[in-house]
């Protein structure tokens, strides 16, 4: 009798220690098809982190491709998701455009989309349940309005280099617009280069000392990311410039390698881009599998960073 007793406790308390089931309305686990664009910065990597966690945390099964920043290579996972016959698609698309048709097979296979960290451009209707992401227009124009705040006391040209995201992304096209509409009404800003460096710290670099090779009368290297603006300080002290001195890098993301940089002085300011979508992915999933309504935008909140906040935060940061 003993021994039963203490069989059953055991088994109580690992039915205690099991992930709470989030399951689907009809009692099965549920499973949400995840497409990845890669692993090209340390944003995606945190963020990669981020919905494995929480779908562990949440007893969702995860189905997880990476399409190593091909947009064919994401059409493919979200078809093999639909074959799958999953209970949810999420994915981050790594460009805007291209996504009609296949989103209409998942729509026409009665599986609902969520898009995640990044938007789409689509003029139909009713291919996605809901976005969850930044604003990056918004972060466009926090680094351009700091800017201007930065250089009011400062006379003189301004003259700035734009290293860009991957070219047709959401988040390159609207950093872009939103610092060209904060720096709008300022003659004295002038994009002397724009150039993408795809948001990867090889390519922010080579971008840069490509310049560097013809033009060293810089103030400032706008990087769409942290990890351009990483490789892009590699290339200033190469050239024998100095990042913080000679040259400011103002950056986006605040993954902790930027915020290190910031911290020491070889970054100036950095607009946050908060990875961490895994919780709020898994909650919206959960809510949608089991046919509960969500809003159609969620966007995630963020905050900008000086060299002091900086060093303030960096003890704290998740990632
Ligand atoms: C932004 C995300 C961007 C990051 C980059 O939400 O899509 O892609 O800013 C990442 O670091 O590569």
């Amino acid at each position: 009798m003993r021994r039963l007793l203490l069989i059953a406790l055991v088994c109580v308390s690992l039915a205690a220690c099991a992930p709470p089931e989030n399951l689907a309305a009809d009692g099965s686990k549920i499973v949400v098809g995840f497409s990845q664009v890669g692993a090209e910065s340390g944003w995606r990597t945190a963020n990669t982190v981020s919905i494995h966690d929480a779908a562990l945390d949440a007893g969702i099964k995860l189905r997880f491709s990476d399409a190593q920043g091909k947009q064919a290579n994401q059409i493919t996972a979200i078809r093999s998701f639909i074959k799958q016959r999953v209970d949810v698609i999420a994915f981050s698309p790594v460009v805007e455009t291209g996504w009609d048709e296949v989103l209409t097979e998942a729509r026409q296979a009665g599986i609902p989309v969520i898009l995640t960290d990044r938007a789409i451009r689509t003029t139909s209707k009713d291919l996605y349940t809901t976005f969850i992401g930044s604003d990056f227009v918004k972060e466009g124009t926090l680094v351009g309005e700091w800017l201007v705040d930065y250089y009011a006391s400062r006379p003189g040209t301004v003259r700035v280099v734009e290293l860009r995201g991957t070219t047709g992304s959401a988040p390159a096209t609207d950093r872009a617009a939103g610092f060209r509409a904060a720096i709008k009404g300022e003659p004295r800003f002038q994009i002397v280069a724009s150039r993408t460096g795809d948001f990867t710290r090889p390519k922010g670099e080579a971008v840069m000392r490509a310049i560097l090779k013809t033009d060293r009368d810089i103030d400032v290297v706008f990087a769409h990311n942290d990890d351009m603006g990483l490789g892009a300080a590699k290339a200033l002290e190469a050239a024998g410039l100095q990042p913080g001195r000679d040259v400011r890098i103002v950056s986006i993301d605040a993954v902790r390698d930027g915020m290190k940089a910031l911290a020491e002085g070889r970054f100036t300011f950095i607009a946050e881009c908060s990875p961490l979508l895994g919780p709020q992915l898994m909650d919206l999933v959960n809510k949608i599998a089991n046919g509960q309504p969500v809003p159609p935008r969620i966007v995630t909140q963020e905050t900008t960073f000086t060299q002091e906040q900086a060093k303030a935060a960096l003890p704290d940061r998740k990632y």
